[in-house]
C-alpha cells in the first residue's frame, strides 16, 4: 500500500493548529472546540478516502472503509488526540495518523474492504476529567455510566454533559460495549516519551509490555496560624508535612525497582497567603512499574511516608487512591506476527521496548491481543510543546502498521 510522506506531515500540521493556545504547544482537552477541530480533520480526510464512521456512547470515534461493515470482524488501530495542557504535536495524534494512511493508501489502491478500523480514544490523558483512558474504559466497560458521571471537567460538566454534542451517550454505553469477538487484534502506534530510542538510534520499535500505574490524591490538614508569632515547633504546617512526603517520594522508585518512576505533578495550598502557615496541603502522586508487586511494595511505603509525617507534625491525613491499573503484557502471536512484517519490510531485527507511560492499549490488552509500535522521541522529551519524532520514523511506523492489516486477520 502506497504510504505517503506528505500526507502524514499535512495530517500532523493541521491537527497541530487545532489547540486551544496557538504557539504554546498542544491543548486539546476532550470535547472542547480544539478536540472537535482535530476530530473533524481525521473525519474529511477518512469520507475522502471512501470511508464511513461512527461515535460509540463513550464518545470515542470508529472508522472503516464503506466496503467493511461494521459486523465484520477487523483489525483495530489508532489512539487519542486529547493532549495534556501545553503538550506535544505527536502525543497519541501520531497514533490516529498512522491508521488513517493506512486507510487511505489501501483507498488509493482501489481496496475498499480492506479489514481495519481507526478509532480515536476520547480522554486518554486524564488532565480534562482527572482520570486517564476513560473513552477506552467507558468502551471496554471497565468504567460504567455512573462513574463516568461522576467526573467532571473545569467547568464542572459531567463526562455525559461535555460530551454531549459529540455522541457521548449514558443511557447507550452498556449496549454498545467492545465486542472483543469482533477484533483479530489492536496495534496502537505511539511515540516512545523516553530517551531509549533516540540516544540508541532506533527509530520504530515494538512495544512488548506496558508499566502499571497507581495514582493518589493526599490531603494534609493542620492549623493556619501567624507566620510571625508562632514558634517553629508551634506549627502544624500542612505544605511542610507535603513537601516532606515529596521529597521522600523521590527516594521512593530506588527502593522498588528498575523502570519504576514516582511523580507528585499538582498540589494546591490552603490559605495560600505569605504570612500564614498552611492549613491544607493536597496532592498527587503518579507511581509506575513494570511489575504488580513493585505497585504494592510501592503502595504500603507511601502510606508509611504520609503517616509518618502527619504523626510527626500532628497533622490529619488523607489517602484516597484514585487509579490502580496493573502492568500489563502485550500479546505474544500478534507481536510475531509485527516481527514477520517488520523482516519482510527489512526492519530488522526490531527493537523492542517497555513502555513507561500508560496508554489505551493498557485498557484493550485483557480483550483483545493488542501490541503497541514506538516511534523514537527527540531526547525522549514529551509532554512538551517540544515533542519532536520524525516523519520517516511515523513513516515507518505506519508501512509496518499497513504491512501487518493488510492482510485479513484470520477468523475468530
Ligand atoms: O500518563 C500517561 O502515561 C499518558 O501519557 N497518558
Ligand atoms: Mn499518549
Ligand atoms: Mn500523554
Amino acid at each position: 500500500m502506497p504510504i505517503r510522506a506528505e500526507r502524514i506531515a499535512a495530517d500532523l500540521e493541521a491537527i497541530a493548529g487545532c489547540t486551544l493556545s496557538p504557539g504554546a504547544g498542544a491543548d486539546r482537552p476532550t470535547f472542547s472546540a480544539a478536540w472537535r477541530a482535530a476530530r473533524d480533520h481525521v473525519l474529511a480526510e477518512a469520507e475522502r478516502a471512501g470511508c464511513h464512521w461512527r461515535v460509540d456512547a463513550a464518545g470515542n470515534v470508529h472508522v472503516r472503509p464503506r466496503g467493511v461493515a461494521w459486523s465484520r470482524r477487523a483489525w483495530l488501530s489508532g489512539s487519542h488526540l486529547d493532549s495534556v495542557p501545553h503538550g506535544g504535536d505527536f502525543d497519541g495524534v501520531i497514533g490516529v495518523v498512522a491508521a488513517l494512511e493506512t486507510l487511505r493508501a489501501a483507498h488509493d489502491e482501489g481496496r475498499t474492504d480492506l479489514p481495519l478500523e481507526l478509532v480515536v480514544f476520547a480522554e486518554e490523558e486524564g488532565t480534562t476529567f482527572g482520570l486517564g483512558m476513560l473513552g477506552s474504559r467507558g468502551w471496554a466497560g471497565t468504567l460504567d455510566a455512573a462513574a463516568l458521571a461522576a467526573l467532571h471537567d473545569a467547568h464542572g460538566r459531567t463526562w455525559w454533559e461535555a460530551g454531549a454534542d459529540c455522541g457521548a451517550a449514558a443511557d447507550r454505553l452498556a449496549a454498545e460495549r467492545l465486542d472483543p469477538a469482533a477484533y483479530a487484534g489492536f496495534l496502537e502506534v505511539h511515540i516512545e516519551q523516553g530517551p531509549a530510542m533516540w540516544a540508541h538510534d532506533r527509530h520504530v520499535a515494538l512495544v512488548t509490555a506496558i508499566a502499571g500505574r497507581r495514582q493518589y490524591s493526599v490531603s494534609l490538614r493542620g492549623v493556619a496560624n501567624h507566620a510571625g508569632s508562632t514558634g517553629m515547633d508551634e506549627r502544624h504546617d500542612a505544605l511542610a508535612g507535603a513537601a516532606e512526603v515529596i521529597t521522600a517520594l523521590e527516594c521512593l522508585p530506588d527502593l522498588l525497582g528498575d523502570h519504576a518512576v514516582a511523580t507528585v505533578g499538582r498540589i494546591s495550598v490552603e490559605p495560600n497567603a505569605v504570612n500564614v502557615i498552611p492549613a491544607r496541603a493536597e496532592f498527587t502522586i503518579d507511581l509506575r512499574a513494570p511489575l504488580d508487586r513493585m505497585l504494592d511494595a510501592g503502595d504500603a511505603r507511601i502510606r508509611a511516608l504520609v503517616t509518618a509525617a502527619a504523626t510527626r507534625r500532628g497533622l490529619d491525613h488523607e489517602i484516597r487512591r484514585t487509579e490502580s491499573l496493573p502492568a500489563v503484557r502485550l500479546d505474544d502471536a500478534l507481536a510475531a506476527r509485527v516481527r514477520a512484517a517488520a523482516a519482510g519490510l527489512g526492519l530488522e531485527p526490531l527493537p523492542e521496548a517497555v513502555s513507561g507511560a500508560l496508554h489505551d492499549a493498557a485498557i484493550l490488552a485483557p480483550l483483545v491481543p493488542t501490541v503497541m509500535l514506538f516511534v523514537a522521541s527527540r531526547d525522549g522529551v514529551s509532554h512538551n510543546p517540544a515533542e519532536f519524532s520524525r516523519l520517516d520514523d511515523v513513516v515507518a511506523a505506519t508501512r509496518l502498521l499497513a504491512a501487518v492489516v493488510g492482510t485479513a486477520p484470520e477468523p475468530g
